[in-house]
């Protein structure tokens, strides 16, 4: 199939979220909530191999505080705990705490421009992903999403295919159809299982030690004109950046068409 979409995930991806955005709510949730849990970066890098902030939570109590009793059910208790977390990121995201990473807006607005359809396929919660877009690409930016496929709605969460296969679902497209746009291993694996056998990876601050050899090409950013991508695995044609062309050319090595 020619292409007709880029599926993008978007921590990691669209936005270097995590360090300095997602871990500093959490801990300031922790210490709202009048806990003494505090997440350093390199624990946050062991933490982030659980996907959702909820599970991650989950995770943590179960592993590093067993003997630790909410007052409550723990489900609820996590859900109320993630809830103060959602509220600092987005007041975080609301300060335009987090621009979008290089090369990002050129290539959506390269995509749109050509007919190509955007999407988004993550395991954060929907408004971070809204208030993102809008307070660090612009108040347009949501709307260029034909889909986002966003949090729980679906059960398992990456590195399960569910949030690609929904996100295919809406697009009423085949996974031959779409570019799938990752920076983790969870990420690179879940667009896999969904089929989708073009995956171009964009490595992270916490993935850059991900094992990416299923991908199609590994790239350290996206790059731009004046700031070529480094590559670390496959082969990107063009101009040493990521642009739709080099993107075609991607799609059509992974089993694709390159018509324009
Ligand atoms: C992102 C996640 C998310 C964020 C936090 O993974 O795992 O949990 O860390 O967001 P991916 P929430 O980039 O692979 O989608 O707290 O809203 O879950
Ligand atoms: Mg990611």
């Amino acid at each position: 199939m020619d292409l007709a979409a880029l599926i993008f995930d978007v921590d990691g991806t669209l936005a270097e979220t995590e360090r300095d955005g997602h871990r500093p709510a959490f801990n300031a949730a922790f210490a709202e909530a009048g806990l003494d849990w505090s997440w350093s970066v390199e624990l946050y890098g062991e933490l982030l191999e659980v996907t959702g902030g909820k599970e991650r939570l989950r995770y943590y109590i179960q592993r590093f505080r067993p003997d630790f009793e909410p007052v409550r059910d723990l489900a609820g208790f996590i859900a109320d705990l993630h809830r103060r977390k959602t509220e600092h990121y987005l007041r975080m995201l609301r300060a335009g705490a987090i621009p979008l990473r290089s090369g990002v807006m050129r290539l959506l607005r390269e995509a749109r421009d050509a007919g190509i359809r955007l999407a988004i396929a993550t395991t954060t919660t929907p408004e971070n992903v809204t208030t993102l877009l809008e307070c660090s690409g612009g108040p347009d930016l949501p709307g260029w999403f034909e889909v986002v496929a966003a949090g729980d709605v679906v059960s398992a969460k990456k590195p399960a295919p569910d949030i690609y296969q929904l996100a295919l679902h809406q697009l009423e497209l085949p996974a031959d159809a779409c570019v799938a746009v990752e920076d983790s291993a969870n990420g690179l694996r879940s667009a896999l299982a969904a089929d989708i056998r073009a995956v171009l990876v964009v490595v992270s601050s916490y993935t850059q030690r991900d094992d990416f050899s299923s991908a199609t090409v590994v790239v350290d950013e996206l790059g731009g004109p004046d700031a070529p991508a480094h590559v670390f695995h496959g082969t990107l044609n063009g101009d040493g950046y990521v642009d739709l062309a080099a993107i075609r050319v991607l799609h059509g090595r992974a089993g694709g068409t390159t018509s324009q």
